[in-house]
């Protein structure tokens, strides 16, 4: 069965990849799993035919028969549990990649939002200039601590997993930051998962909702 995701009609991002859309297109990819994508408006995410598929109004579900899903990490990790490639077999190795999925959400994930939010949400507010260096230590704490764990490997627990995955589509989010490039080996780890074709093929296939060209290859 080939599953429905949901995504943005109108990319906020202008098709820079950073919605949430994108980790979901990437695990699918990833595993070869053809998918269809279901474009919903600001509005349409609202209303109750949206609110059924997803409590909270927003992008992305996961329609697959009789499942319907909401959550990115969620997504990514039924995908990963249904298909081989995103987890390992060995079980024990396999908690550690759902324990660095759960990471990147839960621990990587809340203070790099804190900062999109500090700009965009609460930027011209009197404060904003003086929160903003905290914020950025906050990122940098969870860094170092990030990159003296993946120290000079190519991926956080051996081969690439849904850990990965998830983790560097967090990472991506300090885009323009210039926070990232203070840690060489997390810069270079973002840039082999964004190296990945899987990695290619989603950002290509969201970025055609952007711009109206159709895919190629
Ligand atoms: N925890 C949920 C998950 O992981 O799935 C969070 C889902 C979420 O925040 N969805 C956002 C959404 O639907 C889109 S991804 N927002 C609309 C709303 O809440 O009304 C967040 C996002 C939005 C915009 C950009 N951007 O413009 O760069 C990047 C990421």
């Amino acid at each position: 069965m080939i599953p429905t995701i949901t995504a943005f009609k109108q990319s906020p991002d202008r098709g820079r990849g950073l919605a949430r859309d994108m980790r979901v297109r990437w695990a699918l990819e990833e595993v070869g799993q053809p998918y269809k994508v279901r474009l919903v408006s600001f509005t349409e995410m609202k209303e109750p035919a949206h609110r059924v598929l997803h409590p909270f109004g927003q992008i992305p579900t996961y329609e697959e028969g009789d499942l319907a899903l909401f959550e990115s990490g969620a997504i990514v990790f039924h995908i990963a549990e249904r298909h081989a490639g995103l987890l390992p077999d060995d079980a024990n190795a396999r908690a550690r990649a759902i324990a660095w999925m759960f990471a990147a959400l839960n621990t990587v994930e809340p203070p790099i939002l804190d900062l999109s939010n500090a700009k965009m949400v609460e930027g011209d507010k009197p404060w904003a200039e003086e929160r903003l260096p905290l914020v950025r230590d906050r990122i940098r704490a969870r860094l170092g601590q990030l990159s003296a764990c993946l120290d000079d490997a190519d991926w956080l627990d051996g081969a690439f997993s849904a850990g990965d995955l998830l983790m560097v589509s967090v990472l991506l989010r300090l885009g323009m930051s210039g926070v990232l490039d203070e840690y060489p080996n997390l810069a270079a780890y973002v840039a082999r998962g964004e190296a990945r074709p899987a990695y290619k093929r989603a950002f290509d296939a969201q970025l055609a909702v952007f711009t109206g060209q159709p895919q190629t290859g």
